[in-house]
Order: structure tokens, then sequence, then C-alpha cells
């Protein structure tokens, strides 16, 4: 027998005689169900509601136990709306969009407008993209979401392919010099889906450097990556068991870590909620395809108090050094102290340097499902195309949160820095 069908004899084994992961019973118990009912809530009432529904809203609440038949109904309805105006979509975007169709039981509407077909071809082209510049027009997040998306749907493609481009040597997945576990996450969950359809000894080979690679991220205080990723490396630590030992995670700590942090509003945007809502269920993406069919009447209780809203503004002001440097260029350092109410966010110490000096530190925006991304400062435009962005940093530290979300604190050294992903 060939070590490659070896191999595959072994994947098959595991997944027939292995199929629950090590921690089986990690997921939120009935009690604990009341923080995620304050998810849910947080993702059917936003404090503030955004043009379009991100999919990931409706593929969490079709994974959740509890459900909401009417908000369910009006989130399938903006998720079919954002596949009409198709043709803006990115790749993962599409990708995304279809994942909420199926979880919703829409396979006729994928179907009816040709969207395997369609995500094939757009998933080509950031393959093609890849091949020419060496990058996907993206990033590798989405082209996680894509080969999950076609893998899932029953697409076209190539198993030999795929495991090329998400090998060690060929994947971009670190941002800003750092290990991306989000991207790492969904990779998983991608090349887990394909090597369950068809055992491949080099995806297999893929599976375990990215496991291996999220086990590295994971902190003192219980989370993988920040806590922001942690709920999807949680999905890729509960599809793939047979890839690390049972003591490696203690997947109950992280579990606790993060339910303890709902009440404190860490999960405040819909987004965030939505996406680490599924682990908490004990669920997948990989889930998707089998999720109930039969309209569960119910609704939730809106009463279920939400997390804390930020910290509140008070009439103290803090002092802070706000810094806008361009690091591929070199030619831009210039820098400020502006003083803000005690607990403003970032955004506000940017606000208050442009309006001390337009010229040195104005800045634009674009509203996104994560609050405002910061598209340009002083005057020079942030591009995908030449893999630049706006980096956010405070006291030499990239942040975690974004300019709408970050609380700034007396005394902080705030950065916008040109940087290159
Ligand atoms: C790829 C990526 C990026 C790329 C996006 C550009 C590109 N074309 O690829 C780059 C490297 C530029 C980036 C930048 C940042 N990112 Co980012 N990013 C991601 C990642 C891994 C995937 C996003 C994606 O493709 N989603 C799928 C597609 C289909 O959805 P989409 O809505 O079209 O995605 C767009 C937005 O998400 C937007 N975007 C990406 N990151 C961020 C961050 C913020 C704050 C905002 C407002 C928008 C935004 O760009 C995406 C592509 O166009 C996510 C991980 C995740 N779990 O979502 C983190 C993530 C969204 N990013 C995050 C952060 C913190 C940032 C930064 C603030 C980091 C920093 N210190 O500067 C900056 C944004 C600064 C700014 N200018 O405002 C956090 C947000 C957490 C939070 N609570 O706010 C996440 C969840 C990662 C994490 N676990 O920490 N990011």
């Amino acid at each position: 027998m060939r070590v490659s069908q070896r191999l595959s004899l072994v994947g098959f084994l595991l997944f027939f005689f292995f199929p629950a992961h090590p921690c089986e019973i990690c997921e939120a118990d009935d009690e604990q169900q009341a923080s995620l009912a304050s998810l849910m809530a947080t993702m059917i009432e936003p404090e503030q509601p955004f043009p379009e529904v991100d999919p990931s809203i409706l593929i969490a609440l079709k994974l959740a136990r509890q459900n909401d038949e009417k908000a369910e109904k009006t989130f399938l309805n903006q998720v079919k709306q954002n596949i009409m105006q198709r043709e803006i979509l990115t790749s993962g975007q599409l990708a995304l969009n279809m994942l909420a169709l199926t979880a919703a039981c829409q396979k006729d509407v994928v179907h009816d407008y040709k969207l395997v077909k369609k995500l094939e071809e757009k998933f080509q082209k950031e393959v093609d993209s890849i091949d020419t510049s060496g990058h996907p027009l993206t990033n590798y997040y989405e082209l996680g979401l894509d080969v999950l998306a076609l893998c899932l749907l029953n697409g076209t493609y190539s198993s030999s392919k795929i495991a090329k481009l998400f090998s060690a040597e060929q994947m971009k997945i670190y941002i800003g010099g750092r290990f991306s576990v989000d991207t790492g996450a969904i990779s998983v969950l991608a090349l887990t889906c394909v090597n369950r359809q068809n055992p491949d000894e080099m995806i297999g080979s893929n599976i375990l450097w990215l496991v291996d690679k999220i086990l590295k991220e994971k902190k003192q205080d219980d989370t993988i990556g920040n806590i922001y990723s942690t709920g999807e490396a949680m999905q890729a630590l509960f599809v793939t068991p047979e890839y690390y030992e049972e003591g490696d995670w203690d997947c109950k700590k992280t579990l606790k870590k993060v339910l303890n942090q709902i009440p404190q509003g860490t999960f405040r945007l819909p987004i965030a909620a939505a996406q680490v809502l599924p682990a908490l269920e004990g669920k997948t993406y990989l889930d998707l395809t089998h999720v109930s069919c039969q309209s569960l009447p119910g609704h939730l209780n809106t009463s279920t108090p939400k997390p804390a809203e930020p910290t509140h503004q008070s009439n103290e002001t803090i002092s802070v050094t706000y810094r806008v440097v361009d690091s591929i260029n070199n030619n831009i350092n210039e820098s400020t102290i502006v003083s803000v109410p005690e607990g403003s966010v970032f955004l506000k110490v940017m606000e208050a340097a442009q309006t001390e000096n337009k010229a040195k530190f104005g800045f634009k925006i674009k509203q996104t499902q994560w609050g405002p991304y910061v598209t340009s400062v002083h005057g020079i435009e942030a591009s995908s195309k030449n893999r630049t962005y706006w980096e956010l940093l405070s006291n030499g530290q990239s942040l975690t949160e974004g300019a709408g979300s970050f609380v700034v604190s007396d005394g902080d050294n705030l950065e916008v820095r040109l940087s290159k992903y």
C-alpha cells in the first residue's frame, strides 16, 4: 500500500472511530443560555444598525439553540438582497452569503442564481492573482471562506491545487508580522471539509501545520490569538481532535473565558457576537449543511439584558500623544498632544487632531460591520492593490479593536502607521 493510501486509510478510520472532539460537552449549558441570549439580542437589535446585514449573523442565529423566527426571516431577506447586487461582492462576501443561505435551507436560491458557478469564477480570479502577483485579490481569510462554501455546496475544485494554495510555503497568513489566527481557523475548517470529501495526504499535513500554529497562539488568559479570534479558533479545534493531544488545549477554560467576557461588552458589535456564538453552542461552520429545516416558532426574550456599553464619557479630560507615521516610505512623522474627554475612543483623538491641523492630521473613514475603517490619513489612501493599510497602535502595540471601539487612556502614545499586510 502506498504511503498516501495508508494515510488516507488512517484518516478514514480516525474519522469514523473518533468522530467527536475530546471536549464534546464543551458548550454553554442551559444555565449559560441567558448569556447567549444577550449575544443574540445584540445581533437582532444592534445599537447602531448597519445598512447591510452581515451573513454571519444569520449563520449564528441558525446554529443557536434558541431561535427567533421573525429575526431570521428579516435577515434572510437581507441576505437575499446582498446576493441580488452580487456584482460588487468580493469572493469571500459571496461565499459567506451562500453559507448563510445554506444554513437557512435556501439551496434553491443558490441554485436559481447559479451562485456556485459564480463563486467558482471569483475563486479562480483569486488563484490567478496569486499566480501573477503572489497575492490573492482579497486575503486568505476570504479564500478560506471560498473553499469552505465550494466544498459544502459541492462546487468544483481540485484538492491538489487547494493543498498547494494552503501550504506553509504559499499561504500569506501573517498580518503585520503576526500569524492571523482567524485566517488559520477558517482555513482549517475549509481544509477539513475538503479532506473529509477527498482524503489527501498534503491537505492533512496543512491542517496539522495550521492546528499547531493556532495552538501556539494560546494565551495565559485562555484566549487563542485574541478574544475576537477565539471563537473561530475553537471551531477549528473542535473539528480536528485527531491533530492534537488532549492535554494541548483545555476547551472548558477557553469557553469560560469567552462566556465571562460577554457581560463586559466585549462582543457588543453584532459581527463580533455572530463570530463567537457558534463555538459557544459547540457548533462549527461544518454543521451548516445539517441545520434543521423545520420551522421552529419562537421568539427570543428581547428583555434579555444586552452586554454593557463601553465606558461612558465623563467630564474629566485626559491627554494623549497622537502620531502619524508612514513606515513604508519613511517620509511622514507628525505628532501632537491632544486632550479628549475620559472614556473617548481612538476616533475621537483623530478628530481632535484633525480639528487642530487638517493638513497634517486630516483623515477619511468608511463604515463597516466592525465600525469605522480608516482609509486615508494625511492625504495618503490605503490601497488593497499595494496591500497597504493604516494600522492602529497604542504604546507600540498593534490594536485588536478598531478606531470606533478602542477606548484610550491618559498618557497613551497613539499612532496610525501606514503598513503592509
Ligand atoms: C483580512 C483582515 C484585515 C485586512 C483587511 C484588508 C483586506 N483587503 O484584506 C487588514 C490587514 C488591512 C486589516 C486591518 C485591520 N484589522 Co483586520 N481583519 C482581517 C480578517 C482576518 C479578515 C476580514 C475579512 O476578510 N472578512 C471576510 C469578508 C468577506 O468580510 P468583509 O466585511 O468584506 O471584510 C472586510 C472588513 O472586515 C474590513 N476589516 C478588516 N479588518 C477590520 C478591522 C476594523 C476595525 C474594521 C472597521 C474593518 C476591518 O476589511 C475586510 C476586507 O475588505 C478579520 C478576521 C475576522 N474574524 O473577521 C480581521 C479583524 C476584523 N481585524 C481586526 C483589527 C483589529 C484590525 C485593525 C484595527 C488592526 C490594527 N491594529 O490596525 C486594522 C484596521 C485599521 C483601520 N485602518 O481602521 C479585528 C477586529 C476586532 C474588533 N473588535 O474590532 C479582527 C476580527 C481580527 C482580530 N481577531 O483581531 N484587517
